[in-house]
């Protein structure tokens, strides 16, 4: 299997925004053969100056799970230029066929070079706030196997983080999707692997096995809570969580 290649095509893919087949159909591909792919990929990224600001991890949530019919925890990497600001407009034409997600994010407080564990977890995130992930698959028809999405940088598109809370609690909490003013999915944080610091462990834990260091500074994206919704041109899409408040950005 020719890695480079299929990197350069995934990566020219997002930077063009056009789709492609998906790789698995050409191409008998394993979940180690997807990641050293995904890795690739990034690199080109990084030439072009994009530095990396934190991981996140899919299909978290069984609602989730469900809508793309897979079965298993991914992860992968965001940059600093998927990162907008509250209120931004993001370019409908930046993207394929984007889809929006409400999610929780963590901020790490220091490099995190021991094992993390539910009980100490909080010790390693300074802040926590409401997100809103904006997942764009390189594929055709948003199809794929979980190798084609791992390859694929797990759909990473772009991500707006809301006000950043202290001491605010994430576990069991409600959150919802909104667009337009019109509530499409509502869930509970809890949907998250059961406790979305369990998220945050797996991060900690994954980032650890394939040679990342998390570091302060360092963003992590939970997971979906609910299903993810195509956005159009036009939409203002926001996500809220119950103590987190909201975040909103426009789609142009
Ligand atoms: C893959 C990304 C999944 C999540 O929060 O579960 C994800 C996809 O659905 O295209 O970001
Ligand atoms: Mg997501």
């Amino acid at each position: 299997m020719n890695y480079n290649k299929i990197a350069e095509t995934l990566d020219l893919a997002a930077h063009k925004a056009e789709a492609v087949p998906q790789i698995s159909q050409a191409t008998e591909m394993n979940l180690d053969q997807a990641y050293a792919i995904q890795s690739i990929s990034l690199g080109r990224r990084y030439v072009r100056g994009e530095k990396l600001v934190g991981l996140k991890l899919g299909f978290t949530s069984k609602a989730k799970m469900e809508q793309m019919g897979v079965h298993d925890m991914i992860w992968g990497r965001l940059t600093d230029k998927m990162q907008y600001q509250p209120g931004d407009a993001i370019l409908k034409s930046d993207f394929i066929h984007p889809r929006a997600e409400p999610e929780i994010a963590f901020k790490v407080k220091s490099d995190i070079t021991s094992e993390v564990t539910l009980e100490n977890a909080a010790e390693y995130v300074s802040e926590v706030a409401v997100a809103i992930e904006i997942i764009d698959s390189r594929y055709q028809n948003f199809k794929f196997s979980l190798e084609d999405v791992v390859a694929d940088n797990c759909s990473s598109a772009a991500f707006v983080i809301g006000e950043w809370k202290q001491n605010t609690k994430v576990d069991d909490i409600s959150m919802s999707l909104v667009v337009n003013d019109v509530i499409i999915h509502k869930g509970n944080s809890n949907a998250i692997l059961g406790n979305p610091w369990e998220s945050f462990v797996a991060a900690a834990r994954l980032a650890s096995e394939n040679g990342e260091i998390l570091r302060a500074g360092d963003i992590i994206l939970a997971g979906a809570a609910t299903p993810a919704v195509y956005i159009d041109k036009g939409q203002s899409i926001s996500a809220h969580a119950e103590g987190l408040g909201s975040v909103y950005i426009d789609v142009k």
